[in-house]
């Protein structure tokens, strides 16, 4: 029979890894971007949000445990599913609901939409549209870094979906040749729309396709923050030290549907249950509990505050101006006098 100092071992909580405001920071941060995300579907029920939107749902440990664990400085890019990560850098909520509603005050003054989310300030390099079309564009960037001698690296997300195009190949060659600092990451959801990742290819283990090119690649645990805080730690070690670029298999789970019409035929509604139980909020604020670095009022109140962000957010976009028609012949080419557009 065990002691009762066994029995106090066993039920003891794990020990913290991480100080314990880094796990408030994981909590409010991803709970920002759940909150803020099912609002966005609400309102696209609505038509406020019209378009494509992709929601992230699920996946909020991908973007959280990457901004924790990089500098200000470092470059992000990823593809249509972009709330969460400008999000989780702190771009204002209130100008990203303002993009999604195509209002002027927009991170893309209402011209870019749910998929072309963008802001400078933060280091986010969009919101790309074309399956792929980002990857060869983050080690451009990673490469403009190099070059220009900085510390800074950048870090390139795609789907599963991407890496069957060429562009993920080639970039990756490149990369690895000219030794960027660059972190590939694929967030590995399971599917591509609604076709599952077993279906398009006999390699599922989707890190081993960095070894090809001898980059350093992981598989990591997409719904646990902490695992991806780590890994990214160790990626962004290796890409600071001039190693070159690192390629780590984020697996992950999008609990809503591909877009936001998508009657989801492809899986089962346990498989998406199965997924909840692992939820990376959950994970974090079961952390939070039982180590005692706040109480359950502590969270209520965080996901109070959140939720009043997130209203606010609302609000600003509604009551801003939608961008004067004009507008669609700006920001289109860089020369100032560009010639065929005349008043
Ligand atoms: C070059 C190109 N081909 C096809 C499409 C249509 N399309 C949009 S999203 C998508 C699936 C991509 O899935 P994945 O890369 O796994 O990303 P996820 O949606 O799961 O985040 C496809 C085929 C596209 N946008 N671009
Ligand atoms: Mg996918």
């Amino acid at each position: 029979m065990a002691t009762v100092t066994e029995k106090k071992k066993a039920s003891a909580p794990k020990k913290l890894q991480h100080p314990k405001e880094q796990y408030m920071f994981w909590f409010e941060n991803m709970l920002l971007q759940r909150r803020f995300e099912e609002k966005s579907g609400q309102l696209y029920g609505q038509q406020k949000i019209r378009g494509f939107c992709h929601l992230y749902i699920g996946q909020e440990a991908c973007s959280s445990g990457a901004v924790s664990a990089l500098k200000k400085g470092d470059k992000y890019i990823t593809a249509y599913r972009d709330h969460g990560i400008p999000l989780a850098l702190g771009t204002s909520p209130n100008a990203i609901m303002a993009e999604l509603f195509g209002k002027k005050t927009g991170t893309t003054k209402g011209k870019g939409g749910s998929m072309h989310i963008f802001d400078k300030e933060v280091g986010f390099i969009g919101g790309h549209g074309i399956v792929g079309g980002q990857i060869p564009l983050g080690a451009g960037i990673a490469f403009a870094e190099k070059y220009n001698k900085t510390d800074n690296l950048c870090i390139c997300y795609f789907g599963d979906g991407a890496i069957r195009q060429g562009s993920f190949h080639e970039t990756l060659n490149m990369a690895m040749s000219w030794k960027l600092p660059v972190i590939f990451v694929v967030e590995n959801n399971g599917y591509a729309m609604g076709t599952s990742v077993a279906r398009t290819s006999n390699v599922t283990e989707l890190y081993t396709l960095g070894e090809a090119y001898d980059i350093p690649s992981e598989p990591v645990d997409g719904m646990s923050v902490e695992a991806i805080h780590e890994a990214v730690s160790r990626a962004a070690d290796r890409a600071r030290k001039g190693e070159g670029p690192t390629f780590l298999e984020f697996r992950t789970y999008r609990y809503r549907g591909h877009s936001m019409s998508d009657p989801q035929k492809y899986r089962s509604k346990e498989e998406v249950e199965e997924y909840k139980h692992r939820d990376p909020i959950e994970q974090i604020r079961a952390v939070i509990l039982e180590n005692k670095i706040a109480t359950e009022e502590d969270l209520d109140n965080i996901d109070k505050k959140v939720k009043e962000i997130v209203a606010e957010s609302v609000q600003f976009a509604e009551e801003s101006e939608w961008p004067d028609p004009k507008e669609a012949y700006t920001d289109v080419y860089v020369e100032s006098d560009y010639p065929f557009v005349m008043d």
